[in-house]
C-alpha cells in the first residue's frame, strides 16, 4: 500500500515536471503613430508597455513605415529586460532596400522563407525574416533572441535615419507575442505530488 502511494506520488511529481507547469498564450500589442522619423543622429523610439506575465516563446513584429528612401534606415525591435535598465536589440532592417519607398504591412518572422535584404523591393504585404546580419547597435537579427525572457517590460521599435534628404514616418507597428504562462492545474498537480511524497516519507520513516 505504501509502495502504491509512493509510486502514485512519484508519478504525479514526474508528470508535473515533465508536462511543465505552463501553457502557451498569444497576444498582440499595437503602437499607433504617426511618429516622424527624425534625421541628424536621432534615435526614434516607439514604445509599447507589455504587462503580461510569462516567458517569451515567439515574437513576430508587423510594421508600417512610410519613407522615400528606405535604405537610409536602421530598424530595430528592442525589449527591456528587468525594469528598463537593460535592453536587447534585434535588427530588422540594416540600411537595406536602397532608394525604394516604404515598408508597407511587413511582418518580420524568423520562420519566413527569405531574409528581407535578399528580396528586391518594393516591400509590401509580405512576411520576411529580419535582415541577414546586424550592426554595432544590435545584439542579433533573429527575433528568437528574445526567447526565454520575461514578456513583462517595454517593447520599442527603434528607427535611425542615416542620411539627410529623404525622410519618413512610422505609421504603426504591432508585436505578436507568444508566452509560456503558469498553469494553475499543473502547479496544483505538482504540489500535490510533493505533498504526497513528503507524507509517504514521513509515514515510512516512523516505523
Ligand atoms: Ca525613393
Ligand atoms: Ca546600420
Ligand atoms: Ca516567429
Ligand atoms: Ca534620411
Amino acid at each position: 500500500m505504501k509502495k502504491t502511494i509512493a509510486t502514485l506520488a512519484a508519478a504525479m511529481f514526474c508528470c508535473g515536471l515533465l508536462a511543465g507547469p505552463a501553457a502557451a498564450a498569444t497576444y498582440s500589442l499595437t503602437y499607433d503613430g504617426p511618429l516622424d522619423i527624425l534625421e541628424g543622429g536621432n534615435y526614434n523610439y516607439a514604445d509599447i508597455t507589455d504587462s503580461h506575465q510569462g516567458k517569451i516563446i515567439d515574437v513576430n513584429v508587423f510594421v508600417n513605415i512610410n519613407h522615400t528612401w528606405v535604405g537610409d534606415l536602421d530598424v530595430y525591435l528592442a525589449h527591456s529586460v528587468d525594469d528598463g535598465d537593460t535592453w536587447k536589440y534585434v535588427q530588422l532592417l540594416d540600411e537595406d532596400g536602397g532608394s525604394a519607398n516604404n515598408l508597407r504591412n511587413i511582418l518580420f518572422d524568423d520562420s519566413a522563407p527569405a531574409y528581407i535584404n535578399e528580396v528586391s523591393p518594393p516591400w509590401a504585404d509580405a512576411t520576411f525574416k529580419p535582415t541577414n546580419g546586424f550592426d554595432g547597435d544590435a545584439d542579433s537579427s533573429e527575433l528568437a533572441y528574445f526567447i526565454g525572457d520575461q514578456a513583462l517590460g517595454i517593447w520599442s521599435l527603434v528607427l535611425y535615419d542615416n542620411a539627410t534628404g529623404d525622410t519618413g514616418t512610422l505609421e504603426n507597428y504591432r508585436v505578436d507575442v507568444q508566452t509560456a504562462v503558469p498553469l494553475p492545474g499543473a502547479v496544483v498537480l505538482l504540489g500535490s505530488g510533493l505533498v504526497a511524497l513528503v507524507g509517504v516519507r514521513r509515514r515510512s520513516g516512523r516505523k
